[in-house]
């Protein structure tokens, strides 16, 4: 009796183990496709990680396990601060999310919009890289998703049609889209501009209309959305935040893979954010480039001018420290100032 059991207690861990699409009718079915949600599709560097995410697992599983992006937030209706919400929910299995997209539900993402924390790429990767990157993993994992990689929308600038932007004096009245979290809100209303709140999907129709006068993006995402046709001529290029995406997937959708078929998600998850970092941040010169070429005027601030910024959003910077947690913030500032 008791051996019975036991052979039937390895049969069944092996039908569990075997990966669904095999011959195994034991194992938990999979879906057929798997909603990846995204904000912007490829050429964009974010959309380049998504789509060489679902390239990957296609291959690896050998079309076992399908996963379809759907950009422009379409899965939630445009708006993209509703993309974690939906994917802890269910609504949709999985995203490439960009960390300020999520930061309405998740406030340790803020972390990197805190103003002028990060100096340069290297610091980026030791926050993401390092402790603090296994610890907001560990924050989301608590939130109901299970994280498994990093990608790069980029360090973001401000662009605008009306003058070159070198001092905050120069913001003072200018209209600003800003994303969805209120520490941008914050940031524009300390550097004396009057910034408003809205979505990708609109923010184009209202540069287009000029019912605002400036936008804040990467280089790529201004040259790719063709800013400078809608009379963005200006761009400030102070990096004054990044702006990191991660790969995430439903809980409950990720326990239904198999072991290795995890494995083989994270794998490509992390390879693929690879190659879209290095699309952004390759791409940023470039576009750079591009953008002058097509009639942009780039105000790169010198350290002086930098520090006028800097002096202007500390009190903001200093308030979102409490709000993200001021150890958190303390490990990345450690981590930052490592070299
Ligand atoms: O809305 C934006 O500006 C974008 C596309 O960069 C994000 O989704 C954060």
């Amino acid at each position: 009796m008791y051996d019975l059991c036991k052979v039937a207690a390895v049969a069944l861990t092996a039908a569990i183990a075997v990966p669904a699409g095999t011959t195994a009718a034991a194992a938990a079915p999979y879906k057929s496709e798997y909603t990846v949600s995204t904000v912007l599709p490829a050429p964009f560097p974010w959309g380049i990680a998504a789509d060489k995410w679902v390239e990957l697992v296609k291959q690896r599983t050998n079309g076992r396990i399908n996963l379809k992006v759907y950009s422009n937030s379409q899965l939630v209706s445009g708006d993209q601060t509703k993309e974690f919400s939906a994917m802890r929910q269910g609504i949709i299995d999985m995203a490439v999310g960009s960390t300020i997209n999520w930061s309405p539900q998740i406030k340790e993402l803020n972390l990197f919009s805190l103003p002028f924390l990060l100096p340069d790429h290297a610091a980026m990767d030791r926050l993401t890289g390092g402790e603090v990157g296994k610890q907001l993993f560990e924050v989301l994992r608590k939130k109901g998703v299970e994280p498994l990689g990093w990608a790069e929308n980029g360090f973001r600038q401000v662009t605008n049609s009306k003058h070159p932007i070198k001092t905050p004096d120069d913001l003072t009245g200018l209209k600003i889209r800003v994303v969805g979290s209120p520490l941008y809100n914050d940031i524009f209303t300390a550097l004396g501009a009057n910034p408003t709140q809205m979505s990708w999907a609109d923010a184009k129709p209202a540069l287009t209309t000029k019912a605002v006068d400036g936008q804040e993006n990467p280089i790529t995402v201004c040259k790719i959305a063709k800013i400078d046709t809608v009379g963005q001529v200006y761009m400030t290029r102070w990096n004054y935040v990044n702006d990191p995406l991660i790969f995430a997937v439903n809980k409950r959708v990720w326990a239904s893979f198999t072991p290795a078929d995890q494995k083989i998600l994270r794998e490509a998850a992390v390879e693929a954010g690879k190659a879209g970092i290095a699309a952004s941040r390759e791409g940023d010169d470039i576009a750079a480039k591009e953008l002058e070429k097509a009639g942009v005027t780039i105000t790169v601030p010198t350290a002086a001018e930098r520090a006028a910024f800097v002096a202007k959003t500390r009190g903001v910077y200093a308030d979102w420290a409490k709000k993200i947690g001021p150890d958190l913030v303390k490990l990345a500032e450690k981590a930052v100032s490592q070299k």
